[in-house]
């Protein structure tokens, strides 16, 4: 009962505005800065050094267990623009997650679809409902809406990755659901090769004559290996002849996007070389695999070293530049946008 009150010198205009307050209605004439020239972006341009998410990472790992209820030991990269929310934008979660040996992250789902970039290390299994996908540096690891997952560690290093899940884009939704596995452990299975690498990994053009093709929304390939990745960056970037090259991961049965809320891509840049700087609609979370150079993220600069997690807001431009060789990853919003019309990219001047 009685939203925000607007007044007015005029008695009359004032009654009318006590009035509207009381009925729970606002008049657009006193709204501000709903229709702006351009996006009005709170997110702002962020870097989360990898260095700090490493040992934060492991200081966890010494402090905190993995227990029921409390199920993964994540850091959640916040950004300073989003009011204390825990996200790197808006409309993405991004997180780091360390996994020490023997320790088992248990089974559950949930609406929102997550990815993990593996950082470094190897040894633990994602099950993604049953499938063993083992986890290594440089891979990503697809778990799509509401499949099941836990991931275990049966190596004797701990091992770190970076999550990101659309969670935002479901809480905005009002779609957000969530259930734990069944409580028996399931058999910690450490297969070399997953089924659906088995079915849908063999290599480009060459797909199951049962391939589905309608029903999943996301692909059936739930893990993309780094030597197939790296591979491609080095076949394009020669056969363009240019200094940077993009891939974008892709479901091999429609060649759509991974997963129907992101976008994954990896970019290469050779020493010396610079991605075209550019603005975009809606938001991306990069993360530095290997490599050095500078991100450039509207109008600041920051120096890059593995395991940086870097935010890039909505209509920022930005760009790389690369010292030594760099291989950046990153996960955008982009098909939620090209799905709604509202996607938008530009050439930026920033020299
Ligand atoms: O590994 O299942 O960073 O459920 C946030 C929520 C990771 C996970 C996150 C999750 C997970
Ligand atoms: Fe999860």
């Amino acid at each position: 009962m009685g939203t925000l009150r607007f007044s007015d010198d005029d008695t009359d205009l004032d009654l009318l505005y006590a009035d509207l307050a009381e009925q729970d209605l606002q008049p657009l004439w006193r709204l501000q800065g709903l229709l702006t020239r351009q996006p009005r972006v709170r997110a702002v341009p962020y870097r989360w050094p990898g260095k700090q998410l490493r040992a934060l990472g492991e200081r966890s790992g010494r402090l905190v267990g993995i227990d029921r209820g409390g199920d993964r030991r994540v850091l959640a990269c916040c950004n300073p623009g989003l009011d204390g929310a825990p996200y790197a934008v808006p409309t993405l979660w991004a997180a780091v997650q360390y996994l020490g040996p023997g320790e088992l992250a248990p089974a559950h789902r949930h609406t929102p679809a997550a990815l993990r970039f593996i950082l470094e290390g190897s040894g633990v299994w994602t099950l993604v409902d049953g499938d063993p996908l083992a986890m290594a540096a440089g891979d990503l690891i697809l778990t799509p809406s509401w499949t099941f997952h836990e991931h275990h560690n049966a190596g004797n290093t701990p091992m770190l990755w970076m999550d990101v899940l659309d969670l935002p884009v479901v809480a905005a939704l009002d779609a957000v659901f969530f259930e734990e596995g069944p409580s028996e452990e399931v058999e910690r299975r450490t297969d070399p090769v997953s089924r659906s690498e088995q079915w849908y990994g063999s290599g480009a053009g060459l797909l199951p004559r049962s391939a589905q093709r309608s029903a999943p929304r996301h692909s059936p390939l739930l893990a993309y290996r780094w030597a197939d990745t790296d591979r491609a960056l080095d076949r394009q970037l020669e056969a363009t002849g240019e200094r940077t090259v993009t891939i974008v991961y892709s479901d091999p049965t429609r060649g759509t996007d991974v997963m129907p809320t992101m976008r994954c891509e990896m970019t290469r840049v050779r020493p010396g070389g610079s991605t075209p700087a550019v603005r975009q609609t809606g938001s991306r979370v990069l993360c530095v695999f290997r490599g050095s150079g500078t991100a450039h993220i509207g109008g600041q600069s920051w120096p890059l070293e593995p395991g940086d997690i870097l935010a890039v807001p909505s209509w920022a431009a930005w760009h790389l530049e690369a010292d030594e060789q760099l291989d950046v990853f990153s996960t955008s919003d982009a098909p939620v946008l090209e799905a709604l019309g509202l996607w938008r990219e530009e050439p930026a001047d920033v020299r």
